[in-house]
Parts: structure tokens; C-alpha cells; sequence
């Protein structure tokens, strides 16, 4: 009886869940300026569904493109036919969700500790709040839970604090999961705070910036639309609200802040992926950190994990004028992506947010470094393509590791240079 229940309910998930079928992932490498031109009039024919993993910006930068399935022998004509050079990165996206579905499928069995909850898959919400429950109990002098505001859709905004004491300590802050669909970060992030949890005391450079700091970490930033890529979606990017004059549902979280909010690398309308929304601050998930932070005014740096790309950033992205202490933060991401690269190999590119990846206004680091944050970073996480959003769940154990070095030295670094 009990497994009928579970099967039935499989199904009805099953047939909510938005299908992929035959959708392919196409990388494409524009030879110039004008092929860049031509793929964003690709992108702005709205009929074809197109869903932009990595939006065109300038020839040196692969553009990502996930197509449904009635939409690619029309962009694969176009492309042909405009002499622009492609090759399929994902086959049949539906076959690699089915894959990754079985995999939480087989993983579901309930953790009761931090110490044998299974890291190396990925979690719902719900698992990761019970998670957190465990991890304050197990840790109840070290790490705290805060609520610091409420969804759109009416979840609780839940931060891990770690602290050793004192008032109001220079603090530390780290977010995963504000782009719904980005499993890597919140996944990577429950590996992290088992470490920081379990290193304080043991690790003596952890201990030291214990005894001076505070840590914040925001594990699922955007838990409605996390939700929504268990439930229906698994491709949703943005948050879930809603707002008057349009049927499109969402803003994007990293374009909603006040840093140049609404300039370019952002978009006005409600049904883009890059909506900054009606105004800074809109979403309650983004103004909840806000309050928080404004409120605490003792950040020194802020830390915002995203995935794809193997990526470190400091500000600014909404303007190429560096800001005055790049050189210090380019050094500091060169340490830490040097450190990541020594466990397994992986390459990260680093710079300024604009000279990395692309312009974007309204993006959480730089409203961090324009509210007095030196140390404001974005991380892309693995991969560079291959599995994209997808990321196989063998390697998130890996992702965790290799991340961890270079969050190390940035810690390390903002430990021993107050400001
Ligand atoms: C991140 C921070 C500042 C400027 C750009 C980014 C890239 C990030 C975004 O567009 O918000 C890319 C991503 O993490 O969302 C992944 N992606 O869709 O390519
Ligand atoms: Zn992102």
C-alpha cells in the first residue's frame, strides 16, 4: 500500500513537471560582431521559446542555448544559413533530467544527522530546512538560525550564523541558490557549512577567523523558485512574484538590486530572464538581505555563489571603470583561483564582473561593494558547458572541495586585513 501511495505520487509529480523532450542544448561560437548581432534577434523572436543558458555578448564568450524541440530546424536552418558555427552540447535534455530525477529518487531515504546525510546529492527544500535544523542542534554554541524575512510565496528566509561569541562582529556574507535552477550552489553550500561547523576548533585557520568573525550563509536565497524547479520547472531561473501589467511571472534576483538598477545588461520587460522588475528591491528575497545588512553594519565582504561558467568576479558589472582597490581584488581572486585549481585541475577565469562574463546592472556584489563592502565576490561555479546547469550530482562532492580552497583565501584574506 505504502509503495502504491509513493508511486501515485511520483506520478502526479511527474505529470505537473514541465517536459524537455527532444530539447537540445547548442553551443555557439559567434565569429564576430555581427553574428552576435543576428543571435540576439534570435533571441528576441519570442515564438521560438528560445531559453539563453549564456546570453550573446561578444565573440570571445560561448552563447548557450537551450531550444525546444519545435524550435530547432528553425534555428538550426538560421544558423546554418547565416554561416554561424554551433555543435550540440545537450542531446535530449529530458534524458539527462530523467537521469538526474532517478538519482534524488534513490537518495530520498531520510537523513537524522549532519554526518550521515548524503552531500553527494542534490536536496528539496524541505530536506535542506530539516538539514539546517539538524546542523543547529548538532552545533548549538557555533551555529544559529535566523529568519530574516518571508518569500512571495509566503517561505521562511533562513540564515545560518556562526559565531563564537562577541557583539557584533566584522561579518562575513555568503549566498547560494539565488538562481533557482543553479543546484550546484545550494548543494556545494550544505557541504560548505558542515565544514566551517566541523573545522572550527580543529582547522587552525578556520578557528582564527571564527574568533574575529561572524559568518552569514544564505543557503537557498530564492527558496519559492528553488521549489518551482522541483515541482514543475527545472529550468526556472527567477523569482515567483508577480506584478501588475503583465502575465509573466518573476524578476531575476541578481539584476533587482540598487546598483545601477535598470542600466544596461538588464531588461524592463516582465517576461525576460534578465527582469530587473518595477523597481530595486522589489522582491522581498532580495530586500530581506538588504535589511539585514544595512541593519547589522558590520559587513566586510559578501560572497554570492552562482553556477555556470568556473568563474571568480569582483565589481564592478554594470561599468568597465575598475574600481580603486582592483588591484587588491584581483590578487585575491588570483590566490583563491590558484588554490581551487590545485585539488582537481579546474580552471577558473577571474576579473572584474564587466570583463569576465558580461555587463549587468543591479547585481548583488556590486550593491554590496557600493554599500561599503570591500570584499564583494561572485562566484560560477563548474562546469563550463558540458552539463550546465545539469551538473552531474558525482560531482558536487568535488565542486564542494575545490570551492572550499578558494573561499579559504578570501576568508583568510579578509580575516587578516581589516578595514
Ligand atoms: C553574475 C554576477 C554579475 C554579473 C553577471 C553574472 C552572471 C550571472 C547572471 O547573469 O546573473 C550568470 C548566471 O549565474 O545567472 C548563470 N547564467 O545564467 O549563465
Ligand atoms: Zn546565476
Amino acid at each position: 500500500m505504502k509503495a502504491l501511495v509513493f508511486l501515485c505520487g511520483l506520478i502526479v509529480v511527474a505529470l505537473s513537471q514541465k517536459l524537455f523532450i527532444g530539447d537540445q542544448v547548442l553551443r555557439i561560437t559567434a565569429e564576430n560582431e555581427d553574428q552576435i548581432k543576428l543571435l540576439k534577434e534570435l533571441q528576441s523572436t519570442e515564438h521560438l521559446e528560445l531559453d539563453f543558458w549564456r546570453e550573446p555578448v561578444k565573440p570571445s564568450l560561448a552563447v548557450d542555448i537551450h531550444v525546444p524541440f519545435g524550435s530547432l530546424q528553425f534555428v538550426r536552418t538560421f544558423l546554418q544559413s547565416n554561416g554561424i558555427q554551433y555543435h550540440i552540447m545537450i542531446n535530449n535534455l529530458q534524458a539527462l533530467l530523467e537521469e538526474e530525477k532517478e538519482e534524488i529518487i534513490l537518495s530520498h531515504q531520510r537523513e537524522r544527522d549532519t554526518n550521515s546525510f548524503d552531500y553527494a546529492s542534490y536536496h528539496t527544500l524541505d530536506e535542506i530546512n530539516d538539514w539546517m535544523d539538524s546542523l543547529t542542534a548538532e552545533y548549538p554554541d557555533l551555529v544559529s538560525k535566523i529568519t530574516i524575512g518571508t518569500s512571495y510565496e509566503k517561505r521562511p528566509i533562513n540564515v545560518l550564523k556562526f559565531s563564537t561569541g562577541g557583539s557584533n562582529r566584522p561579518a562575513i556574507w555568503l549566498d547560494t541558490g539565488i538562481h533557482a535552477r543553479e543546484w550546484i550552489t545550494p548543494a556545494t553550500g550544505l557541504w560548505t557549512a558542515k565544514k566551517i561547523a566541523s573545522a572550527y576548533g580543529q582547522d587552525p585557520s578556520v578557528t582564527a577567523i571564527l574568533n574575529k568573525m561572524d559568518i552569514f550563509f544564505e543557503l537557498v536565497t530564492n527558496p519559492d523558485g528553488y521549489t518551482y524547479t522541483h515541482t514543475s520547472n527545472r529550468m526556472w531561473r527567477k523569482t515567483r512574484s508577480m506584478h501588475s501589467g503583465s502575465s509573466c511571472v518573476g524578476v531575476d534576483p541578481n539584476r533587482n538590486w540598487a546598483a545601477n538598477f535598470g542600466g544596461s545588461g538588464s531588461d524592463s520587460n516582465p517576461c525576460s530572464e534578465t527582469y530587473s522588475g518595477p523597481f530595486a528591491h522589489s522582491e522581498s528575497e532580495v530586500e530581506s538581505i538588504v535589511d539585514f545588512i544595512l541593519g547589522h553594519r558590520n559587513f566586510k565582504a559578501m560572497i554570492t555563489i552562482h553556477s555556470y561558467s568556473q568563474m571568480l568576479m569582483y565589481p564592478y558589472g554594470y561599468t568597465s571603470i575598475p574600481v580603486p582597490e582592483a588591484d587588491e581584488l584581483h590578487k585575491v581572486a588570483q590566490s583563491a583561483v590558484d588554490a581551487l585549481a590545485s585539488l582537481y585541475g579546474t580552471k577558473y577565469t577571474y576579473g572584474s564582473m564587466m570583463s569576465t562574463i558580461y555587463p549587468a546592472s543591479g547585481t548583488t556584489a556590486d550593491w554590496g561593494y557600493t554599500n561599503g563592502i570591500k570584499y564583494s565576490f561572485t562566484f560560477e561555479l563548474r562546469d563550463t558547458g558540458r552539463y550546465g546547469f545539469i551538473l552531474p550530482a558525482n560531482q558536487i562532492i568535488p565542486t564542494a572541495e575545490e570551492t572550499w580552497l578558494a573561499l579559504m583565501k578570501i576568508m583568510e584574506h579578509v580575516r587578516d586585513h581589516p578595514y
